[in-house]
């Protein structure tokens, strides 16, 4: 059984013109289905072949010799999880239990995306800003190339991809702007409110 590229929760231009339908093109058509796809010539005729994919994640985390699986697997499930994480219409500050923990760590929801944003663009080449549940409290972090979270007890709530091929052709070198952008315009708290409730 191959992997199969995920269908997207959306149609490519619903997230016009904040995160445009020719990025998307790009970034899911071309990018994303590349994982997928080198992926499954990676695994193929292997022990992995027919292991989930977290699964496979976990069987070459450690093992250097598999690092070019690891950078698939890892940026198939990332780049899965950003798309989640942002819908038609999204962006604002959550409301109930996720706001208000939101609003307890970092002192406000501004303050929040402000935090947010020193990690996107604090993370220097490409890589990941996530929000993470660390032992039922709120975390923001970042992990350079497809690296993501998975310390004992670390749980990924949200990602944006830093990496330039995500923003370059709607914001061209301005992560700051593309990063507050997603915050004020595509941001699925639904999404993340659910993955904090099986987080806790
Ligand atoms: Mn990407």
């Amino acid at each position: 059984m191959a992997f199969e590229l995920p269908p997207l929760p959306y149609a490519e231009d619903a997230l016009e013109p904040a995160y445009s339908a020719r990025t998307i093109s790009f970034h899911y058509g071309k990018h994303h289905k590349t994982y997928v796809d080198t992926l499954n010539k990676l695994v193929a005729d292997t022990d992995l072949a027919g292991k989930t994919l977290e699964d496979v994640i976990m069987a070459v985390a450690d093992k250097p010799e598999k690092q070019p699986v690891f950078n698939n697997a890892a940026q198939v499930w990332n780049h899965t999880f950003f798309w989640n994480g942002m819908k038609p219409g999204g962006g604002g500050a959550p409301d109930g239990e996720l706001g208000e923990k939101i609003a307890a760590t970092f002192g406000s929801y501004e303050q929040f995306v402000e935090a947010f944003k020193a990690a996107a663009v604090g993370r220097f080449g490409s890589g990941w800003a996530w929000l993470v549940a660390d032992n039922e409290e709120l975390k923001i972090v970042s992990t350079p190339n497809a690296e993501m979270p998975t310390a004992q007890g670390v749980k990924p709530l949200l990602v944006v991809d830093v990496w330039e091929h995500a923003y370059y052709l709607d914001y061209q070198n301005l992560r700051p702007v593309y990063t507050q952008t997603f915050f004020d315009k595509l941001v699925n708290w639904e999404f993340v409110a659910a993955n904090w409730a099986h987080a806790k």
